[in-house]
């Protein structure tokens, strides 16, 4: 397939309910959606970064730069046949792993709608429904907290991840847990911890929860394994996990037992898809992680999270839980059962409402031959 045309839009999509976490709250989620045009196909891609640099060194205007310099360039007049054909591409741009996986992204949705294939038959994926939960971001109080929570417990989610930092963590997990025995749930700190301010999280061993995310910095991988040491409770990493190599480096480490996939973080759905055959040989269990994506992303995600190895319930709600209106046509809704069934149609199976696109593109750019 020859690659005759890229278009970059810079999003601000305004969120149901402001988000947050250990590093800020957010009022609008911001990311670049990619088309990739090929004959009379159009791959559609999400880069999941975001406007500030808290969760990842990425933004959107990091992503923008290396994308229309680099990547499309690179791209552009092409002919690429598989989603791998990208690797020479993505090696001679260090780093920025979620301009590199939007782009893939795209190509995936490409090949998958030329050959009449989805997304979830391309990774040969094995269920048509996903285990999903929700993440609940800091609130002003723990009761606040458990209000939110009950919320979506009512909606029906079965798993429940929340937000902690520094002086917002035993406390806000204890009053959830109090108030929910039962609930399966989980805690995520963004990198807000170092070893030794980490020890106040010990109560969290006695709580019973799934597993605790991502407390230290990115780059310390030997910190989580002697973390890991002083807890029960599994260690998860999301933010350090950025190749196949970090993973596997982890593994050999002890520095976690778990671990959160995201294509965005990691490069693109080929690299996850390693990380997941690593993990899954291991028998480390994995699950897919979300950065509230937009109806492409969350399309990408839901497919990912099919593959065997992704056994525990992802961070993937539905559409509602963050926008009221999607720049997909499609909305994913929650299953009684807490899964959301996974498009079938060919490539990512949804297509843009061009309408909401518009309203909410900051900016548009086509590169072409
Ligand atoms: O750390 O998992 C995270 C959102 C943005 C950036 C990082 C994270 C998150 C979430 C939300 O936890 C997951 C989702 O519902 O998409
Ligand atoms: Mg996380």
């Amino acid at each position: 397939m020859k690659i005759t045309k890229i278009v970059l839009y810079n999003l601000s999509m305004p969120l149901v309910s402001h988000f947050e976490t250990s590093f800020g709250r957010s009022y609008n989620r911001d990311c670049l959606i990619l088309e990739v045009h090929a004959g009379r196909f159009i791959g559609f891609g999400e880069c999941a970064a975001d406007r500030d640099p808290g969760y990842s060194y990425e933004t959107t205007g990091t992503a923008w730069h290396i994308l229309r310099e680099f990547l499309a360039p690179a791209v552009i007049g092409q002919e690429l046949s598989k989603p791998t054909d990208f690797l020479s591409v993505f090696e001679k741009v260090r780093g920025h792993q979620m301009a590199k996986a939007g782009l893939e992204m795209a190509f995936w949705d490409l090949v998958g709608k030329a050959q009449g294939r989805s997304l979830k038959q391309m990774m040969a994926g094995v269920r048509e429904r996903v285990e999903v939960g929700v993440s609940v971001g800091l609130q002003d109080s723990p009761q606040e907290l458990v209000r939110v929570v009950a919320e979506y417990i009512r909606q029906g989610y079965r798993r429940v991840k929340i937000k902690i930092k520094p002086g917002r963590d035993v406390g806000d997990a204890q009053a959830v847990r109090a108030e929910f025995p039962d609930l399966r749930l989980q805690v995520d700190a963004n990198s807000a911890y170092t070893l030794d301010s980490a020890s106040v999280l010990k109560p969290l061993d006695d709580l019973g929860l799934l597993l605790i995310e991502q407390p230290l910095a990115e780059d310390d991988l030997w910190d989580h394994r002697r973390l890991q040491e002083q807890f029960q409770t599994p260690i998860c990493l999301d933010e350090s996990i950025v190749s196949l190599r970090h993973a596997r480096q982890a593994l050999e480490m002890r520095a976690c037992k778990i671990v959160n996939i995201k294509a965005g973080r990691v490069g693109g759905l080929s690299q996850a898809l390693a990380i997941h055959d690593l993990c899954y040989k291991q028998g480390v269990p994995v699950w897919c992680g979300g950065m509230l994506e937009t109806g492409v992303g969350r399309a990408s995600n839901l497919a990912l999270a099919t593959l065997p190895g992704f056994s525990l319930p992802g961070d993937i709600s539905a559409s509602a839980r963050y926008y009221t209106e999607d720049i997909t046509n499609e909305s994913f809704v929650l299953n009684p059962d807490s899964t959301i069934t996974v498009p079938d149609g060919p490539g990512l199976g949804v297509t843009l409402n061009r309408q909401v696109l518009e309203r909410v593109t900051l900016e548009r750019l086509e590169l072409e031959v």
